[in-house]
């Protein structure tokens, strides 16, 4: 088998790869990597020193990509299927990484910084930071309000990447701050999303893990 994915089941960038391998049955070796065991840990670095994942290596054609996005463009490039998760078309596919972008860095970061804050220490806690990212989750979901009242997937009819980076991004923002609070087409693109088979079958593969989620602040 020459796909190998470096992943864990929790990790909400691990989802958005999954879903484009799910997507496309693509075959490919998982490799769980718990960053919190030391031996494990220094093998991961030594594929990718800057240990985050998810890391796609493919033997047969000696590479390793890292970077959720770029993972998806490399399936697409080396390992299409029926769904076509990156548009032919240039414009399209220029949109579907602009959505993918937005999806990162507006939605899914700022989850990240404020789920990483309840993993903080008594004391190193940065109550600034973490307001400016629920800020910033307040206009990333106005601006998706918009864009979902007339849509069903992020670029209109066909799921794609986009859709990929807004499945894990908008489930976990939400347990953060929920989008039933003034956002209902977010909130019912996001049961979309979890209704769809690549994606539902990511979350059953996660399902033991979310005890591990600090669901609250007191973490
Ligand atoms: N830009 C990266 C972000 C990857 C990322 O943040 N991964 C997290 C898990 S969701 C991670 O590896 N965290 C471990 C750490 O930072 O130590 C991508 O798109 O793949």
């Amino acid at each position: 088998m020459p796909l190998k994915l470096y992943f864990h089941p929790l990790a909400s960038f691990c989802h958005k790869a999954l879903i484009a391998f799910y997507e496309n049955d693509t075959p490919f070796v998982p490799h769980l990597v718990d960053l919190g065991e030391p031996t494990a840990r220094a093998e991961f670095l030594a594929v990718w020193p800057i240990g985050k994942f998810p890391v796609l290596r493919d033997e047969a054609r000696n590479e390793t990509v890292p970077e959720s996005s770029i993972i998806i463009e490399y399936l697409a490039q080396h390992y299409p299927g029926k769904a076509r998760l990156v548009p032919d078309d240039a414009d399209l596919a220029r949109n579907a990484r602009l959505r993918d972008r937005f999806f990162d860095l507006y939605v899914h970061e700022p989850m990240q910084k404020i789920v990483g804050d309840r993993l903080r220490p008594p004391g190193r806690h940065d109550p600034h930071g973490v307001e400016h990212a629920r800020a910033q989750l307040r206009v990333a979901y106005d601006m998706l309000e918009q864009d979902m009242s007339t849509r069903t997937w992020a670029l209109g009819d066909d799921f794609g990447m986009a859709d990929c980076a807004a499945a894990p991004a908008l489930f976990y923002a939400d347990k953060v701050q929920p989008l039933a609070d003034g956002h209902p087409h977010v909130a019912a693109y996001l049961q979309r999303l979890m209704q769809r088979p690549s994606y539902a079958r990511v979350l059953a593969e996660a399902q033991p893990y979310f005890a591990l989620f600090p669901s609250d602040d007191s973490h």
